[in-house]
């Protein structure tokens, strides 16, 4: 399979949504809380051991890191901050949200979105907040239950159903999957997904 992703590149971090590289081509988001797995899906989707830096400490991401794919840069994957960490200065905390709430609005090449949560506690009060900033726009919505190594197969079919219901009920058309970044399960269908992004992405063909 052709893997654009795993000629991922870092391009830059930015703080305000002004410092990102000119708003064409198109762009796949990962958001999701903080310390949900968001940098290890993305290293893991990439097949590279540390292209998004994995925190020790939640709240590491603390800007918008864009990720270039080849061949020119018109195709990115970008990595938001992570939202929810408790021990942030209320002040940082608000940045955060504003400028995720202005990336989801505003960026016309923004594509899709994937949503990563954590398979033991999916669809929290801020992954719904988040999931309302992107309602304006019809953008396609990929939900990633991470972490699934650590709950048992049952449990992980049952968090997923019941995910999907509550999607259903936010009345949002949404794709889902289960995935572990440890036992790099999912990869697979969360990199075949994202390409078929990329190949209906308009001015791509
Ligand atoms: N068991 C298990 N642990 C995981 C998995 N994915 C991530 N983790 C762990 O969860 C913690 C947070 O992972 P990150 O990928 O840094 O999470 P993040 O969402 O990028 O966090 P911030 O950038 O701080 O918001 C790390 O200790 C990871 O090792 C997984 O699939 N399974
Ligand atoms: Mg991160």
């Amino acid at each position: 399979m052709h893997n654009p992703f795993r000629e991922a590149e870092f391009l830059l971090g930015a703080a305000r949504v002004a410092q990102l590289p000119p708003d064409s081509g198109a762009e796949i988001a990962f958001a999701g809380r903080s310390n949900a797995g968001k940098s290890s899906a993305m290293n893991a989707l990439c097949g590279r051991r540390a292209l998004a830096r994995v925190s020790r400490t939640p709240g590491r991401t603390q800007e918008i890191n864009v990720f270039r794919l080849p061949p020119d840069g018109q195709q990115r994957l970008i990595d938001l901050p992570g939202y929810g960490y408790a021990r942030v200065p209320p002040a940082q905390r608000a940045h955060w949200d504003r400028l995720i709430g202005q990336y989801l609005r505003e960026r016309q090449s923004l594509v899709g979105l994937v949503l990563i949560m954590d398979i033991r506690r999916p669809m929290t009060d801020l992954d719904r907040n988040l999931l309302q900033w992107l309602a304006p726009q019809p953008r396609l919505l990929h939900v990633v239950l991470t972490k699934a190594d650590k709950v048992s197969r049952n449990e992980a079919s049952r968090q997923l159903l019941l995910t999907r219901r509550k999607l259903e009920e936010m009345g949002l058309n949404a794709t889902l999957q289960t995935f572990s970044a440890l036992k790099r399960e999912g990869v697979e269908d969360l990199q075949g997904l994202l390409l078929e992004w990329l190949d209906r992405a308009p001015g791509e063909d």
